[in-house]
Formats: C-alpha cells, sequence, structure tokens
C-alpha cells in the first residue's frame, strides 16, 4: 500500500482491514458495538467484504439484498446467490426484497415505462426508498453501504469539477437520521482503496460476483476513478489526500457554510417517507398510474 508506505503479509493485512473499519466507525462516531446495523448488500466484493468486516468486529448486522431484476433476471439471481451463500456460511440473518414480486415490474422495465428516466436514477431511487423503509422500520441503528475511497473519491471530483456545492455538503461519511423516516446512512469502508477491498475479498475467500452490472459500463464515475487513478500511479496517497482533505475542511467548515438550509419536508400522501413534492414522493410516483390519453 504505496498510500501508506505500508506492506503486510496476509495475516497482518486481514487484520490490518477491519482496524480501519473500526477507526471510520470511531472517528465519524457511525454507531456502536451494541447497535443493530443493517448492511445493504449488493453480492459484490465491497458489501460482502463489509459485511464479513463487521461481523468479525462484532457488530450485530444483518443484510439486505434487493432483487432489481436486471440483465433478464441473470445478472440479479446470480448476485442474490451469493449473498444467500455467504449468510448461510456466516449464519447471519438477512433480508431480500424483489421489486418485480413487489411491485409488479423490474427497474429496467420502470424506467422503460417512465421515458426520460435513466435505468441508474430509477434504480438509485427505488433503492434509497426501500433500504429506507426497512432500516427505519427495522429499528436499525444505521444503514451502512459498500462505499469504498475510490468510489467517494470520484464522487468528490465529478462534484467538484461542476461546483455542485448542493451534492458537496451533503457528500459525508454519515448522513444522520434528520427526520423520523430517514435512516441515519454510514460508509464505514471511506479509509480502503478499492483494490484493498478486492484483496481483502479474494483473501478471505469470500464470493462475490465478478460482473459488474450492466448499466454500469460507461458510466462518468468509471472516468472520473480512472484519472484518480493515474494520478495515484504518479503520486502514491493523492487521492486518499484529496478525499480526507476534503471531509477535514468539510468538517471545519472551510469549504462550505456549516449550516446547510434547512428544507421543508412533508409527508408522502401514500408511503409517509418525508418528502419536498406536495402530494406524493417521488418514488410513488413511479408506480401511480399513468394518465390515460
Ligand atoms: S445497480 Fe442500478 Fe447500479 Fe445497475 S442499474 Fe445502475 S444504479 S449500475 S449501483
Ligand atoms: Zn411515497
Amino acid at each position: 500500500m504505496r498510500q501508506h508506505r505500508l506492506a503486510l503479509c496476509q495475516e497482518c493485512f486481514l487484520e490490518w482491514v477491519p482496524e480501519q473499519v473500526q477507526r471510520a466507525i470511531e472517528r465519524f462516531d457511525m454507531f456502536a458495538l451494541d447497535g443493530r446495523v443493517l448492511v445493504a448488500v449488493s453480492g459484490g466484493k465491497d458489501s460482502l467484504s463489509l459485511w464479513d468486516i463487521l461481523l468479525r468486529l462484532g457488530y450485530a448486522s444483518e443484510g439486505v439484498y434487493i432483487n432489481l431484476g436486471i440483465g433478464h433476471q441473470d445478472y440479479s439471481n446470480v448476485s442474490q446467490r451469493r449473498v444467500e451463500e455467504f449468510a448461510a456460511q456466516h449464519q447471519a440473518a438477512f433480508h431480500v426484497v424483489n421489486v418485480q414480486e413487489r411491485y409488479g415490474q423490474t427497474i429496467p422495465e420502470v424506467a422503460r415505462r417512465k421515458r426520460g428516466r435513466s435505468t441508474c436514477g430509477t434504480c438509485g431511487l427505488i433503492k434509497r426508498h426501500i433500504m429506507n423503509e426497512l432500516a427505519c422500520e427495522g429499528g436499525y441503528a444505521a444503514l451502512a453501504t459498500g462505499h469504498n475511497m475510490d468510489d467517494e473519491a470520484a464522487v468528490l471530483f465529478q462534484n467538484a469539477l461542476h461546483w455542485a456545492t448542493g451534492y458537496l455538503a451533503r457528500q459525508a461519511p454519515v448522513l444522520p437520521a434528520s427526520h423520523p423516516r430517514l435512516a441515519r446512512k454510514v460508509k464505514p469502508l471511506i479509509r480502503l482503496y478499492e483494490r484493498e477491498m478486492a484483496a481483502y475479498a479474494l483473501l478471505r475467500n469470500i464470493d462475490y460476483i465478478y460482473e459488474e452490472c450492466p448499466y454500469s459500463r460507461g458510466a462518468t464515475t468509471l472516468l472520473y476513478k480512472d484519472l484518480l487513478n493515474q494520478l495515484e500511479e504518479r503520486s502514491p496517497g493523492a487521492k486518499q489526500q484529496f478525499y480526507l482533505h476534503f471531509l477535514q475542511a468539510r468538517e471545519e467548515g472551510r469549504l462550505l457554510p456549516p449550516a446547510e438550509q434547512e428544507v421543508d419536508l412533508a409527508a408522502c400522501a401514500r408511503c409517509g417517507q418525508p418528502t419536498t413534492a406536495p402530494e406524493l414522493c417521488a418514488f410513488c410516483r413511479l408506480w401511480a398510474a399513468e394518465p390515460t390519453a
């Protein structure tokens, strides 16, 4: 790990990774040891490794997998199997939500019906809604996702290039539960590079889905990841500095005004989750009957 000027053997590396996670949990006050954590698992290396690490650290963590119905079900069904196998091996509790079974259509079908909405945009909206609902109703201390430092640095790069101050203000390792129907969201892997997570999954024999979601091809964040990796190649630690110094500046209020603008949230008339829209939230509008011509 050139950014730390550190080389570890397998045994020490497998101890070092959970230490980094524990450090992030404590540093950002993510959750306490006695709290139940809901881990959003996709079947990929990051989320399954995160679940593995939290279990090893002694956190009562349960998984949630959302079957999106992607790749004519192939991609989704294989990734669901990986999650089921992991849960069985570790005797860990997990929940599955099948979007088609619950709401009648797969994500690509909803996106097709809602012309003008991207598949990933629709997917993100649906995932956020379901995860939030489960985390709130289940009374979990937090909803944890497997975003690593590469993911966060790429988003930061994109937001900084566009000076998207609203997004920059909200890009944080912890999003507090600012409303009774909003779950606390945390990212315990933010201190770890993507290749470290890949090495961890490999060394721990975690059987994850290697394929990426077919819709991720050509995503702009992949370009930003690539550019940051080129920078990292020439200047080890550049990626880490870019991201961690942003967090520090953000925390100290040096970058953006610390107080975010208050937004008025109302309860959605259908699902009750908070929304800025006057009646139905964006999720419920996806499923509302189309006006007939
Ligand atoms: S799962 Fe969904 Fe991602 Fe696939 S459709 Fe796009 S958003 S790429 S994290
Ligand atoms: Zn709603």
